[in-house]
């Protein structure tokens, strides 16, 4: 690469990408910009950098001067592979299932309406991270004002259905009827033919708590209500059952791919995949790499599925699962 990127850069750069809050994006951009070899050849990297800067002091400043009150909204910054929000009625395990798959400070409670304010977690899948976002319940008569755009916003949706309790299933409908009148509907695959004016949202179904007594002919009702509609996911958040495939089911549902990043000479960076939606090209890889490179792109050379090692591709060529791509400007 011409700006000649020190190895130091190169980590901050990868917790750049980590990073959970503004605080920590900040800190590690100016760690970036301190480490950056300052000449010609990096003077648009620079550049770059300083407006990022920028950019994240000014949501800071933004955040920290958000009216804490009624009616507020929610932004959370996507981050990882995809954004699954998980909504479903009240005490279906929402924040527990969040609380399972990650760090999140959520609060579990035995008793409905709990959580009132949107919980943001990371979920490890393989060497990539998956974002949740536990929310408060969603009934045919409460649904907190911000809610119906975060879950337009969110890359998938997990529906979660509780399989102790005889109305589980009128509560998840109660769910998918009530965010259908904010013209948001949860679909279990992207329709061919999507209707003006309404935004679809990839949605798994979860049938949850099936450790408890009569869940198994509670979950008979739910495929028959839902089995058409969406994939169906069996788990007990409480014990782990079922848990490890919901993890990876929900990865495969997101429908990207996993590129890892090669500087020539040099062995691959495999700590940190950037992840694209299935079916991108080495220049739209390039453009989510670095504006630059997709603006500069003279060729390259992959590792991967397909091809000999190190082959060198158009710009054109669809990436897989796990390349390596090198790219030349
Ligand atoms: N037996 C069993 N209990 C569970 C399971 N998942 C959650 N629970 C319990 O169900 C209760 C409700 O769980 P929460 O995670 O607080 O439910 P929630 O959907 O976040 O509830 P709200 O925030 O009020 O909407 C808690 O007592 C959990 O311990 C499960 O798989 N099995
Ligand atoms: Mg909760």
């Amino acid at each position: 690469m011409a700006a000649n990127l020190t190895p130091q850069y190169l980590e901050a750069e990868a917790e750049y990408k980590k990073a959970q809050t503004n605080e920590e994006r900040l800190q590690c951009l100016k760690r970036m910009y301190a480490l950056l070899p300052k000449h010609k050849a990096s003077e648009k990297l620079q550049a770059d950098l300083k407006s990022r800067i920028s950019e994240v002091k000014a949501e800071i400043e933004r955040e920290r001067k958000a009216p804490k009150k009624k009616g507020h909204s929610y932004k959370i910054p996507k981050q990882g592979a995809g954004q699954y929000i998980v909504i479903g009625g009240p005490n279906v395990g929402k924040s527990r299932l969040v609380t399972y798959f990650s760090r999140a400070n959520t609060e579990v409670a035995p008793y409905p309406f709990t959580t009132h304010e949107p919980r943001a977690g990371m979920m490890d899948w393989q060497d990539t991270r998956i974002q949740l976002i536990d929310t408060p319940p969603i009934t045919s008569d409460y649904l907190e004002s911000y809610l119906s755009s975060m879950v337009q916003n969110a890359d998938a949706a997990l529906l979660m259905v509780a399989l102790d309790d005889d109305d589980g299933p009128f509560a998840a409908q109660a769910v998918i009827d009530r965010l259908e009148q904010t013209k948001t509907i949860l679909v279990g695959a992207k329709p061919e033919n999507p209707e003006p004016n309404r935004h679809y949202v990839k949605t798994l179904l979860v049938g949850n708590k099936v450790d408890t007594e009569g869940a198994s002919e509670r979950l008979e009702i739910v495929r028959e209500l839902f089995g058409k509609r969406f994939p169906i996911h069996v788990v007990s958040a409480e014990t782990g059952t079922g848990m490890e495939q919901l993890r990876d089911a929900m990865f495969a549902f997101l429908d990207v791919i996993r590129v890892y990043t090669k500087q020539p000479g040099k062995p691959p960076d495999l700590q940190s995949p950037f992840t694209c939606p299935r079916g991108s090209t080495v220049l739209e890889f390039a453009a989510l790499v670095h504006r630059d490179f997709a603006e500069n792109l003279k060729s390259a050379r992959i590792w991967g599925t397909g091809v000999y090692d190190g082959q060198s591709v158009s710009r054109d060529h669809v990436l897989h699962d796990k390349d390596i791509v090198e790219l030349h400007i």
